[in-house]
């Protein structure tokens, strides 16, 4: 499995930093993001660190969306948000600022949960 010394997310999936994992299979692991923009905001990444959608295999993508919809499942059950944003930035120039590919699982809870796309200029 493709690791990278000086990513903060390979570090997560090796324990050598700390992170609220609120799930994980041989392959995948979902955490809590450090910077929630609401309540239960999570990251879902391969453990192979695969940059961004333009390296990211077929059967790498095939496994993450295998695994989405029970986490956005165990999500709504934990929190019972009116919805679910799936976001994914890829590249810099589309806010991506961690170079290991996560999907973004944003509940939402209505107009009033403030939240605003932080990767659009509005
Ligand atoms: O989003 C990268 C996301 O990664 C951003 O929402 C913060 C989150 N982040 C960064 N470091 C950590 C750690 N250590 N734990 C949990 N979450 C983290 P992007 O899509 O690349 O803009």
């Amino acid at each position: 499995m493709s690791h990278q010394e000086d990513c903060i997310f390979c570090k997560i999936v090796n324990k050598e930093i700390p992170a609220a994992i609120i799930y994980e299979d041989e392959e995948t692991m979902a955490f809590v993001d450090i910077a929630q923009v609401t309540k239960g905001h999570t990251l879902l990444i391969p453990k192979s660190h695969e940059e961004n959608i333009f390296e990211l295999k077929a059967s790498t993508a095939a496994t993450l969306f295998q695994v989405a919809p029970k986490v956005a499942n165990a999500l709504k059950a934990a929190f019972s948000p009116l919805g679910m944003n799936l976001v994914n930035n890829n590249g810099k120039a589309a806010s991506q600022e961690v170079f290991h590919y996560h999907l973004h699982l944003i509940p939402r809870y209505g107009e009033e949960d403030g939240f605003k796309y932080h990767w659009t200029n509005n």
